[in-house]
């Protein structure tokens, strides 16, 4: 008898991933406008290459457990706020504050939270400029406000932050000290590449 609860269940579940889709749609094209307009007006492209990602049911699990999230679609929808998750790789450290003050600047574009790793690194050495965004979404019988996070980094810190999430998956998330060492190390020779190429 549980049967149409399940497939009510699953439409819900559906629909909601599906709002996420839509909203790292609308990004993606607000980037690739971006980019191909300051392309054309300054002969120069700012960004290297874009990526999204839904996040993963397990890794949403995850996270709910770790901020105490109850179960509800509307909890889980305000608390994990990076279910849909854009990453938009710079050239240059500059490009990336000109690339996040074109996407503040845009009217449907809502700034929740910006967390600058760049200014203020994390003690493990991660870099990036972080934008908790809200954007609606146009549904056939309703609009939706979806958050998006964009995370805009060089090539040299997306290439540090690749490699780090790899060795702390290694070590099962304990990373031995003289490795967290050496990888702090290696994101301070990274970051001085980064002024060095801007330079
Ligand atoms: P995945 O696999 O990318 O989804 P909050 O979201 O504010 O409640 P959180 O998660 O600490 O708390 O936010 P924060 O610091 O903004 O980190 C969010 C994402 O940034 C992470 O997502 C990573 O993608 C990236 N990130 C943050 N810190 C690090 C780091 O030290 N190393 C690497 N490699 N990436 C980092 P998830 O959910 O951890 O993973």
């Amino acid at each position: 008898q549980n049967i149409p609860n399940l497939k009510e269940l699953q439409q819900e579940i559906t629909r909601f991933l599906l709002q996420y889709r839509f909203a790292l749609k609308e990004i993606e094209t607000k980037v690739e406008i971006l980019q191909a307009e300051f392309e054309l007006i300054h002969e120069y492209n700012p960004i290297e290459h874009v990526t999204s990602r839904i996040k993963s049911p397990q890794s949403i699990i995850n996270k709910m457990i770790k901020k105490g999230c109850t179960s509800s679609l509307t909890d889980i929808k305000e608390n994990i706020r990076d279910i849909a998750g854009v990453r938009i790789i710079c050239s240059f450290t500059e490009d990336i504050y000109k690339i996040g003050d074109m996407l503040k600047n845009q009217k449907d574009v809502e700034v929740v939270q910006i967390k600058d790793y760049i200014k203020n690194p994390k003690a493990n050495g991660y870099r990036s400029l972080h934008l908790i965004v809200k954007i609606p979404i146009f549904m056939s019988d309703r609009m939706e406000h979806v958050y998006v996070e964009i995370q805009i980094r060089t090539i040299a810190m997306d290439f540090w932050a690749s490699l780090e999430h790899k060795i702390y998956y290694k070590y099962n998330k304990e990373i031995p000290k003289h490795i967290q060492d050496s990888l702090r190390d290696a994101a301070q020779q990274a970051a001085e590449l980064d002024k060095k190429m801007e330079d």
